[in-house]
């Protein structure tokens, strides 16, 4: 009875030691002539062993060979099934390798920055536009006052599709869809991409973000235009940043203006600043009065309204707000240096 039951044991240990091992049906088969076949298999011969105990030892063995019977069936129906379910058909898990790390990624330096930029405006009651990035000729150039072959296209290095067809160098085209449709007054900033042929050096892109801005209304003066950046670029930067503003040329404004701040590196302090290059300023945006002729274009009277628009690069304004040295940085997509930006 001892031998039996130790006997029984021992089965149990190595048909649970070989269960695991069980990947495809012909192990599986093979498991199951181990145990159930009727010639040798491990129960026909605990059967034949019963068979010479004493008939008092019968009824108990009889119960051990059972139980172990009916474990051995069900374990072998349970590896049956398993087999059959999707999982156990690919490739099998190796549980020992060790795990492997999932990575963050953080936002973006360049849209932090375009998001706090919409934010000030937002909160003065611009409205958020937008337009297509491939544009016609009379949008990117034409409708803006640039007269075919003129001088003033020069300045622009463009990428062109076909003779009409191109990526718009500015997104100021949004600014012309939109007062083709809407009447004034208008009060919108217009974000987005804009493309350039450039080969990239620290301080150029062949692509980046603009962000422009127009508002146009009856009796519109320079003095709104100059309060309005005044008041975005201290909630940009802080309140008492300094302000200069300069004349300058752009065929869609006139007058026209370079805006600059104090250098937000060494504040006019250093000679050698590589930031302002010892001047101190920094350039951040241009502006002016929309040209009549611009008004013209769009059907707007230029009798009765009048407006001003300027715009901003992105990159160039997160390069100040962050003193980073080399635009090329912005798209090189190294997560180290994204993640230095946010907080999470
Ligand atoms: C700038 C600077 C100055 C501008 C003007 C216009 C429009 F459509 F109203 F004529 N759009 N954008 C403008 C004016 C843009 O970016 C440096």
């Amino acid at each position: 009875m001892e031998t039996l039951k130790n006997r029984i044991q021992g089965l149990r240990d190595q048909f649970a030691q070989a269960a695991p091992q069980v990947l495809d049906q012909a192990a599986l088969q093979e498991l199951r002539n181990l145990y159930l076949s009727r010639k040798k298999g491990h129960l026909t011969q605990l059967f034949e062993l019963m068979k010479g105990l004493a008939p008092e030892q019968k009824p108990a063995a009889g119960q051990e060979v059972n139980s172990f019977k009916q474990y051995v069936q069900s374990e072998l129906d349970r590896l049956e099934k398993e087999l059959q379910a999707p999982s156990r058909s690919g490739p099998s898990v190796d549980l020992t390798l060790p795990g492997r790390a999932s990575y963050w990624g953080a936002p973006h330096p360049v849209l932090l920055i375009k998001e706090r930029i919409e934010q000030i405006f937002l909160r003065m009651g611009f409205s958020i536009e937008d337009g297509p990035e491939m544009e016609t000729d009379f949008y990117n150039f034409e409708a803006l006052n640039f007269p075919p072959h003129h001088p003033a296209r020069d300045d622009w290095d463009t990428l062109y599709i076909d003779d009409d067809l191109l990526l718009r160098t500015h997104t100021s085209p949004v600014q012309i869809r939109v007062m083709e449709k809407k009447k004034p007054p208008i009060r919108m900033i217009n974000p987005g991409k804009v493309f350039r042929k450039e080969t990239p050096d620290p301080t150029h892109l062949p692509m980046f973000f603009q962000v422009e801005g127009l508002v146009v209304d009856h009796g519109i003066t320079f003095a709104h235009l100059k309060g309005t950046l005044e008041y975005f670029l201290k909630a940009l930067y802080h309140d008492s940043i300094k302000i200069r503003f300069r004349p300058s040329f752009f065929p869609f404004t006139e007058p026209s203006a370079e805006v600059d701040i104090g250098c937000t590196v060494c504040n006019g302090e250093e000679d050698d600043c590589r930031v302002c290059k010892g001047t101190g300023w920094l350039e951040i945006l241009g502006a002016g009065m929309v040209d009549p002729q611009v008004f013209k274009n769009v059907n707007i009277d230029p009798e009765k309204y009048s407006g001003f628009a300027f715009g901003m690069g992105v990159e160039r304004t997160a390069m100040f707000s962050f003193q980073i040295p080399d635009l090329r940085y912005f798209y090189e997509n190294d997560l180290r240096f994204i993640r230095q930006f946010s907080k999470k």
